[in-house]
């Protein structure tokens, strides 16, 4: 997966629609991929995951500051991601089809909060960078 100039203008774009919102946008993402993928809270046994719970809260803005972090290093998003790729292929044992669960739960919260800008080029650039996002936290599996 290559990201274009123009993806990587749509994505940047984006993100200054959602820098002011990480934890509540985060927290929303993984709510949502909780209820409507409930494998997914295997991972998750130490957690409260009961609506408003103030742990999905920390964890929804961590992730969405990794991505905020992806989107400052879009050129080179596997250096900027080495720690955190080596943490869920060697530590957590995510398995990979779980990222596209949460990619999809992200790309739901950003056409709920942000519809005015999510055209369908910007809806494909943001799913580009969710995939190479994806790609590179499950490079280290093997
Ligand atoms: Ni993920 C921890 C980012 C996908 C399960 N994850 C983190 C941390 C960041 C992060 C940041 C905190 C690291 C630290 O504390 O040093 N995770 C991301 C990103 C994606 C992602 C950017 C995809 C876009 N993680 C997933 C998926 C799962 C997942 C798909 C499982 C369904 N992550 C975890 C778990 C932890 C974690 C579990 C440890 C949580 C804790 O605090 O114990």
């Amino acid at each position: 997966m290559v990201l274009t100039a123009c993806d990587k203008a749509n994505v940047k774009a984006l993100w200054g629609k959602v820098c002011g919102h990480l934890e509540d946008y985060g927290a929303e993402v993984l709510e949502r991929m909780f209820i409507s993928y409930p494998q997914t809270k295997v991972y998750f046994p130490h957690f409260d995951l009961h609506h408003g719970s103030a742990q999905i809260r920390v964890h929804g803005k961590k992730v969405m500051a990794a991505l905020g972090d992806a989107v400052s290093h879009i050129d080179d998003i596997a250096s900027a991601f080495s720690k955190l790729s080596d943490l869920h292929a060697q530590n957590l044992r995510v398995d990979p089809v779980n990222f596209k669960l949460l990619s999809h739960c992200f790309l739901v919260v950003m056409a709920i909060h942000c519809h005015a800008s999510l055209t369908p080029e910007v809806h494909i650039s943001l799913d580009k960078f969710m995939a190479v996002v994806s790609s590179v936290l499950i490079s280290k599996y093997r």
